[in-house]
C-alpha cells in the first residue's frame, strides 16, 4: 500500500524525488524545509508546509515521510533526519523510479531512494536511507551501507561494499571486490582499485587519499 508522504527539504534532490513519486501516484501532501522563507511556496506544484513541526500535525500511522536531503559530500543531516523522526514513529518510504533496473532479489531497506536509470544487480543489499543516484550501477552482490549515497553515474563493480553514510561521487569507478569504509568521501571521477578506510577522502585516478 502506497501511503501519503510528506518530503523534508525542498531543494534539488526533492525535485527529482518529486518526479519518482509522480510517476507511481503517490500523494504528495507537501513538503517542509527549515528555511523560513520557503513556506507558501511552491516546488514543482507541491506546497511548501512550513518547518519541521508541521509533520507533527500528521499521526504516524497515516503518512510515511521521503527524506529530500541529499548530499555532495559526506553530510549527517540526511541521516540526522531520517533518526529524528522514525524516534517519533515515523515511518520512510522507499522510493523506486520505474527506469530503475533491479534485480529480484535485491533488498531495499527502509527508506531507500533508488533514481532513474540506475542498475542494481542480483545479490545486492542496499541499507536504509541510502541513495541509489541517477544511472548509477550497483553490480552483483554488493553491500550498500546504511545512510550511504552513490551519486549519479557512478560504477560499482561486483561485490563492493560501500560503508555507512559513505558517499560514491559522480561517475566514480569502483573496481571488483573493494571495501570502502565508514564516513568515507569518493571524489568526482575517482578510479578505487584500493580499499579505502573508514573516514577518509579519495580522489584520481588511480585513487589516492586526499583532503576530505
Ligand atoms: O547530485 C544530484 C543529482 N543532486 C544533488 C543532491 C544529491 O544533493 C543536488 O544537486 C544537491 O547538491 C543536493 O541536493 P539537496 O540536498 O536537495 O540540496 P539543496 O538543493 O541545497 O536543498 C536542501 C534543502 O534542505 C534546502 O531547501 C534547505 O533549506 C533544506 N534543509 C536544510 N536543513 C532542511 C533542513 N529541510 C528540513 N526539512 N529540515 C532541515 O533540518
Amino acid at each position: 500500500m502506497n501511503y501519503p508522504v510528506i518530503i523534508l527539504g525542498a531543494g534539488g534532490h526533492a525535485k527529482v524525488l518529486i518526479g519518482a513519486l509522480r510517476l507511481q501516484s503517490i500523494e504528495i501532501l507537501g513538503i517542509v524545509d527549515a528555511d523560513p522563507e520557503k513556506k507558501n511556496q511552491l516546488l514543482l506544484g507541491v506546497l511548501v508546509l512550513g518547518g519541521d513541526s508541521e509533520i507533527m500535525k500528521y499521526p504516524v500511522e497515516k503518512i510515511q515521510l521521503v527524506n529530500g536531503i541529499g548530499s555532495v559530500r559526506v553530510n549527517p543531516l540526511r541521516r540526522q533526519l531520517f533518526e529524528r523522526f522514525k524516534s517519533k514513529g515515523y515511518r520512510f518510504a522507499s522510493i523506486v523510479h520505474p527506469s530503475a533496473i533491479i534485480a529480484d532479489d535485491v533488498v531495499l531497506s527502509e527508506g531507500a531512494q533508488i533514481m532513474a536509470g540506475a542498475v542494481i544487480q542480483a545479490g545486492c543489499h542496499i541499507g536504509i536511507n541510502a541513495v541509489i543516484n541517477t544511472g548509477s550501477v550497483v553490480d552483483h552482490d554488493s553491500h550498500i551501507g546504511d545512510h550511504a549515497h552513490i551519486a549519479p553515474g557512478a560504477t560499482l563493480s561486483g561485490g563492493v561494499r560501500v560503508g555507512e553514510n559513505a558517499h560514491v561521487g559522480t561517475g566514480a569507478t569502483v573496481i571488483q571486490g573493494i571495501k570502502i569504509g565508514r564516513n568515507s568521501l569518493v571524489a568526482a571521477g575517482a578510479v578505487v582499485i584500493r580499499d579505502v578506510p573508514d573516514d577518509t577522502t579519495v580522489a584520481g585516478v588511480p585513487a589516492k587519499e586526499g583532503l576530505k
